[in-house]
């Protein structure tokens, strides 16, 4: 049958309704158990209540964190009344029965909410003695009732009423699903919550509340000549940027909707290479097919071409470095839309300018890695942190029986940096500071590594002895396999597949050199 409740431990941070709730549990009987914040309010009211304190002989300490948890209160709901041994075991440490459990939490989420809430007042709203009552209740809620709803109050004071003082087996399980319900949206509210704060601490700006709009630039078309288009500056938290306050165009027709584009995918890549040997990058329709670096930009440029010889025709190409006489006159035998550098060696600007239609863009100065990005969908606006972070050298994880060889590291590196910027899914082949293939916004990866491997053989370049690096992990040894075969030695790639030991044993298999950055960079 139903057991009688004679015991109630009530300890509520919203005070509404609990004086008249146990105004009437107190009048059935029930002996009531309180918190110290609960226990002078029923005082006050006249009611008849005791200490928590009196059960576990101990004080509330630090500061109320430890008040509730303790062996005497979590024994008195968890034990089961059927079996012998806990009711023996409760004799023989004092634990007494409770019956019934009336709790309602710290108010974490009303305390996030507030705008100018600490993260020291967030954390001390996580309440950890209420949830842990609540749920060893409701486990065992074949003998105790929880209650943590002043709706269900007057339910179960009527209950009580007219079962001989109990509640019966229906409403106690009804009750203990609602509390497992409390606390899982409890606890997501407290996870929500630290990864926002986890989001600051590592130094990532939060989006801004609003973003303004102005248009800078009108333009003939957009993506395609039946669609209007324009250009528009943006003001948000971090402030205001324009093209113009980045780039200058010097010559050439007015830019278009898919130039914009090209012009950020290029610059984007390029300035992984600012400060660094000259490095050349060809971007056509925003992903890169010809990426090189080497001493003189004239050899990084005929490398970056050697990639891919048909692509760069129409594409955009951005230099690290002033661009120079000799690089300028290789770059001239081609058509190309649009050259971006930080500088123009002098005569470079006139001899450049005799083609009216190429454009000629300066960039005035680096964009700044901690802006916020706009990505538009029909819907509205995603805002996100640039993918600023490149892992170094020291952040990668060597995780086959190999060590990568000094060459081997350089071209890793080289290849991952480029792999950031090319469309998902991403395999980029890399040889001696030069793309040997790319294969870009395919979705499969399998695919991607597919057409990188017919892009090397049909540029005619050897691909034996590259390293390979994959935006995402593989999910499979197959598109490692896929790899080794085609003659890569060394692997980059994030890591964290739950098949990486056999991608790894695959790569051990081969003699191959692979190494895990943690960090994987999709574009979309
Ligand atoms: O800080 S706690 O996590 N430590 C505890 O041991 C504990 N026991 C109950 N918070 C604890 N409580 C919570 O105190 C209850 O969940 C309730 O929200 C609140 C009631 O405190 P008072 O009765 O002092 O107002």
């Amino acid at each position: 049958s139903d057991p009688v409740i004679k015991r109630a431990l009530v300890s509520v941070s919203d005070k509404t309704g609990i004086v008249d709730f146990c105004r009437e549990l107190s009048a059935m009987g029930v002996e009531v158990f309180s918190t110290g914040g609960t226990l002078r309010t029923l005082q006050e009211a006249g009611i008849e209540a005791a200490s928590i304190s009196t059960i576990t002989g101990f004080p509330e300490i630090m500061d109320g964190r430890v008040k509730t948890l303790h062996p005497k209160i979590h024994g008195g709901l968890l034990a089961v009344r059927a079996n012998e041994d806990h009711v023996r075991q409760a004799e023989e440490n004092g634990i007494g029965f409770i019956d019934m459990v009336v709790v309602n939490l710290y108010p974490f989420e009303a305390t996030v909410a507030k705008p100018d809430v600490t993260f020291e007042d967030a954390i001390e709203n996580i309440d950890i003695g209420g949830p842990s009552m609540l749920r060893s209740a409701a486990k065992n809620n074949e003998s105790v009732t929880v209650v943590t709803d002043s709706a269900d109050y007057a339910t179960v004071l009527d209950e009580m009423k007219s079962n001989n003082g109990a509640t019966r087996r229906a409403t106690r399980l009804a009750l203990a699903r609602k509390v497992f319900e409390l606390t899982s949206r409890y606890d997501r509210a407290i996870a929500d919550y630290l990864i926002g704060a986890q989001g600051a601490a590592e130094d990532t700006a939060p989006a801004s509340a609003s973003v303004k709009l102005d248009k800078e630039l009108d333009m003939r078309y957009g993506e395609n000549p039946h669609q209007s288009a324009g250009f528009y500056s943006l003001t948000d938290s971090q402030g205001s940027r324009s093209f113009g306050d980045y780039f200058d165009k010097l010559h050439g027709k007015e830019l278009s909707y898919n130039n914009m584009l090209d012009i950020a995918a290029a610059t984007g890549l390029v300035e992984e290479f600012r400060g660094e040997q000259p490095a050349v990058v060809i971007i056509k329709h925003t992903n890169p097919c010809g990426v090189a670096q080497a001493a003189t930009l004239v050899d990084a440029y005929r490398k970056a071409f050697s990639t891919d010889t048909q692509s760069p025709f129409g594409g955009i190409i951005a230099f690290n470095v002033p661009l120079d006489m000799e690089t300028a006159t290789a770059v001239d035998e081609i058509f190309t839309e649009i050259l971006i550098a930080p500088a123009f060696e002098d005569g470079v600007l006139d001899m450049l300018m005799k083609k009216k239609n190429r454009r000629l863009v300066l960039q005035k100065k680096a964009l700044p890695q901690e802006l916020m990005e706009y990505k538009s969908t029909q819907f509205g606006m995603l805002v996100q942190d640039r993918d600023s972070k490149i892992v170094s050298r020291d952040d990668l994880k060597v995780v086959t029986r190999r060590q990568p060889t000094e060459t081997e590291l350089d071209d890793m590196m080289f290849a991952w940096k480029i792999a950031k910027h090319v469309k998902s899914n991403t395999i980029v082949y890399v040889k001696g500071g030069q793309t040997i293939g790319v294969g870009a916004g395919q979705m499969s990866r399998i695919d991607s590594a597919k057409i990188a491997r017919s892009k090397a053989a049909e540029a005619g370049l050897d691909i034996k002895g590259s390293a390979v690096a994959s935006d995402a992990f593989f999910p499979f040894a197959d598109g490692l396999l896929a790899a080794a075969e085609a003659g890569a030695t060394a692997v980059i790639q994030p890591g964290g597949s739950i098949r990486d030991d056999e991608v790894i044993a695959a790569a051990d298999e081969n003699n191959l050199a692979m190494v895990f950055t943690s960090m994987r960079h999709f574009k979309h």
